[in-house]
């Protein structure tokens, strides 16, 4: 782990949550134009944790505004010199991780052995990772002097706040873009963080700009015409709705969108080592990862064996307050998100498949989901189609490999999919003929700086992160 950490009930005082928060225009807190704010609350609580200016489209204006000025010196430094500055925030996110942490799983709701073993480390590694590519972007095959594209207007989700930001702005910058970000509006406290955290590390003003706010602060910024890249991760409604906006205009743009990932265990596989993973597949942060192993693909034979460890293995997963360290299962992100996992639960149920939930007692306040399974699934069933983005996971069965393959491209997504198998040749031809962006082989929800991320047809379109995660932020 990136940090020796043992949160005990006062790690709440690890972090210092001021009672409100202006917007981050160039360079400077402020309140918004018309002196709107908002409330975010901690998930699992349902407390107030601080009150943030809310952003409407004259400050998207602003802020777009600073971006656009301060891309002139940005983009004319040498890429060395823009790797100092990402080097030095990369550094001071290691050495603030533990407040990190905390403010990410309070604002959340995700447990702090994620935020302080997933998110926080894999944030720093971006930054590190994209500032050694500032001043070798002529080896990543984009020739001496490739061209940022400006200003960048990028709109984030609230399931994995900083790591978001991160995928988002590291290669911005090193590639000599500006940036104006919109977190999600339930999740902006680690975003203006970070903006504390730029100028900690003396970036230029301008350079980044943070703006929360709801969805129409995020439609004004991918809408602004002197906004020259979109990029967004979100649903995919939203997501197609930027699409058509984006088409008539010169902007480029990358979406991140929904997944319904199949999770394929073969009779072959190790079954304890594969149950981890389908626990990791669909419980990581509450299920709510656009990659999660949603779907459970089990070959017949073991599927008897395979359920009975699982639902052992979920009788054990400890629900309850995320800054215990101790806590598997944190809350779901809000009342909203609950409100529509338990829709979908409900139509599941009504459509007949079977529904089993771990036993576990949920808190009295804040919003929580307890693991579940549904079985006896058929692909018609809702639950085996539609994205749930909370704790359940549909399991469904096939007898033959060309069954589990045509099982698991039967879905309108492509983002994620997993293969549990001892045989090497059979992981590669699954793989081969797998719709998704990403494939992973006897392990689940591995992530990596120097690995492409990014969906097949409509989980969306461009990568993010490695070489390819350059592409999205240059002309050539
Ligand atoms: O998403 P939205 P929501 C899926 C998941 C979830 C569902 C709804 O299935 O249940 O989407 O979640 C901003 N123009 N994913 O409602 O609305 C919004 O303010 C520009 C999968 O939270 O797409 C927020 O910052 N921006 C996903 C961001 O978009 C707009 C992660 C995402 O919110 C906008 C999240 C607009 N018209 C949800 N409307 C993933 N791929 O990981 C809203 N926003």
């Amino acid at each position: 782990t990136a940090f020796e950490y043992a949160p005990a009930p006062e790690s709440r005082s690890v972090v210092d949550i001021a009672p409100s928060y202006g917007l981050f225009i160039d360079g400077e807190f402020v309140e918004a134009a018309d002196g709107k704010v908002f409330k975010t609350v901690s998930p699992s609580t349902e407390e107030v944790l601080s009150e943030v200016a809310q952003a409407s489209s004259e400050d998207v204006d602003r802020a777009v505004k600073a971006a656009r000025k301060a891309f002139e010196k940005w983009s004319a430094l040498p890429g060395a010199e823009r790797a100092k500055y990402l080097f030095r925030i990369a550094r001071i996110i290691q050495e603030r991780s533990r407040e990190l942490a905390v403010l990410e799983t309070l604002d959340n709701g995700k447990p702090i052995k994620e935020t302080r073993d997933a998110d926080l480390p894999l944030v720093a590694a971006h930054f590190f990772y994209y500032a050694g590519w500032a001043d070798k972007l002529d080896h990543a095959g984009y020739g001496a002097d490739p061209k940022p594209l400006g200003v960048a207007g990028q709109v984030i989700p609230w399931n994995f706040p900083l790591l978001m930001l991160a995928w988002k702005i590291a290669p911005a910058l090193a590639t000599g873009n500006t940036v104006v970000l919109k977190p999600a509006e339930t999740t902006p406290l680690s975003a203006l963080f970070f903006a504390d955290i730029c100028r900690q590390a003396g970036l230029p003003k301008g350079v980044v700009n943070i703006l929360p706010g709801y969805g129409d602060a995020g439609a004004a910024l991918t809408a602004h015409p002197d906004v020259n890249k979109v990029a967004f991760t979100g649903s995919t409604a939203v997501g197609k709705a930027i699409a058509r906006q984006v088409a008539g205009t010169d902007k480029k743009v990358t979406l991140e969108l929904g997944g319904k990932g199949a999770n394929i265990v073969f009779d072959d596989a190790p079954i304890d080592q594969a149950v981890e993973g389908i626990v990791t597949g669909i419980f990581f942060n509450q299920g709510q990862v656009c990659c999660a192993g949603s779907r459970l693909l089990v070959q017949e034979s073991v599927q008897d064996e395979v359920l009975h460890a699982l639902k052992r293995r979920l009788s054990t997963l400890r629900l309850g307050d995320p800054l215990d360290k101790n806590t598997d299962i944190g809350a779901i992100n809000s009342a909203e998100q609950l409100a529509r996992i338990k829709a979908l639960t409900e139509t599941g149920e009504a459509e007949g498949a079977e529904r089993w939930s771990a036993p576990c007692e949920l808190p009295s306040s804040g919003y929580w989901f307890a693991p579940t399974l549904f079985t006896n699934v058929t692909q018609a069933h809702t639950v085996a189609r539609d994205e749930i983005f909370g704790p359940v996971l549909s399991v469904l069965t096939f007898r033959t490999p060309e069954e589990a393959v045509a099982k698991a491209n039967n879905t309108q997504y492509g983002l994620s999919a997993g293969i549990w198998t001892e045989k090497g040749s059979r992981i590669l031809a699954v793989a081969d003929r797998l719709r998704a962006g990403v494939i992973w082989a006897n392990t689940f929800n591995k992530f990596d700086p120097t690995s492409p991320f990014g969906g097949y047809k409509e989980s969306g379109y461009g990568r993010e992160g490695g070489r390819h995660g350059l592409e999205a932020y240059l002309d050539v």
